[in-house]
């Protein structure tokens, strides 16, 4: 039995019944990895343009590669249109992430900063298919362009999302999905994203307290909230690794509990990408987990609003 009745840490939700935390993480010593407890798939084939076929690979797998979710005509005026947001924030707006050396890394919330970028959530390939994975209306949770430049790009080192939105933002269960799609081509050799397929099925809990203000150092460096090199060696040993690779256009799909990771870019060749993390408006976000307080709006947005 590992369900952990958590009181609320205040705010909001103080007056409101104790939430179960079905999935324990960011504990002081190690426990069992955890069943995941709710469906992959929550919608059928009658409800949205995914077939049966892609249905069950992404069931089975924890991912789905969709080429042309972007037409080619799109993503020039996209990678256009990024260029533009970047130029157009502050210097020092908090929704923009920064490598080390100063080039940036990510910029989050561009849905907000860009009517094209809010437009590609609504696209035919995006939107549907997030409400069949889903099963009912969705809302982003979090989006973000990722930057990878050529030479000094740098990677993410493995770990669940659902993790981290759990413990940080107060995500109860596993029904969001992410959809990354490629503005340039990924090759397996520009820092393409590496995946443990099959390891959507279970929950990694990980060893280590939140730190006060995480964000600030783990949008750059992810150091707690990812599993111990044991663990990841057995989920490598049962699920092996799989890459996604693909033209411009092509999206990926993932389960918000699916473990990946990325190496560096030493290639002169950039890479970057889309990310809209979509998450069932029945999976509203709650009080953290495990942090101390919950993160800024622009990583985890709280009102779960449908999209339209
Ligand atoms: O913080 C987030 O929401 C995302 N970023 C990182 C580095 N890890 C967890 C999740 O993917
Ligand atoms: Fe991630």
């Amino acid at each position: 039995m590992t369900a952990v009745q958590r009181e609320p840490v205040g705010g909001p939700r103080a007056e409101s019944a104790a939430v179960e935390d079905r999935y324990p993480t960011r504990l002081d010593h190690a426990i069992d990895p955890i069943p995941r407890q709710e469906p992959v798939v929550w919608g059928g084939v009658a409800d949205g343009p995914l077939s049966q076929h892609h249905l069950d690979g992404f069931s089975e797998y924890g991912y789905l590669v969709a080429p042309e979710t972007v037409s080619d005509d799109w993503l020039p005026l996209l990678r256009h249109e990024i260029d533009r947001v970047a130029v157009d924030l502050e210097k020092d707006d908090p929704r923009v992430i920064r490598e080390p050396g100063g080039t940036i890394r990510s910029i989050f919330e561009p849905h907000l900063l860009s009517d094209l970028v809010a437009q590609v959530v609504r696209l035919d390939t995006v939107l549907p298919v997030a409400r069949q994975l889903l099963g009912g209306d969705v809302y982003i949770h979090q989006a973000r362009i990722n930057l990878m430049p050529g030479f000094t790009g740098t990677g993410f080192y493995w770990h669940s999302d659902f993790e981290t939105w759990h413990a940080e933002d107060g995500m109860p269960a596993i029904r969001a999905v992410s959809c990354s799609i490629a503005l340039t081509e990924n090759y397996p050799y520009n820092g393409s994203l590496m995946v443990i397929p099959g390891s959507h099925q279970t929950f990694y809990p990980c060893v280590g307290p939140t730190p006060e203000d995480n964000h600030d150092t783990s949008l750059v460096a992810q150091s707690v909230g990812v599993p111990d090199q044991t663990t990841l060696t057995k989920a490598v040993d049962e699920h092996d690794i799989h890459q996604f690779t693909g033209p411009p256009g092509t999206a990926l799909w993932f389960d918000a509990n699916l473990l990946h990771g990325s190496g560096s870019n030493i290639t002169p060749l950039p890479r970057s990408n889309i990310f809209l993390v979509f998450n069932s408006v029945e999976n509203a976000l709650t009080e953290p987990f495990a942090a101390p307080r919950p993160r800024p709006e622009y990583l985890a947005a709280r009102g779960a609003q449908a999209v339209a």
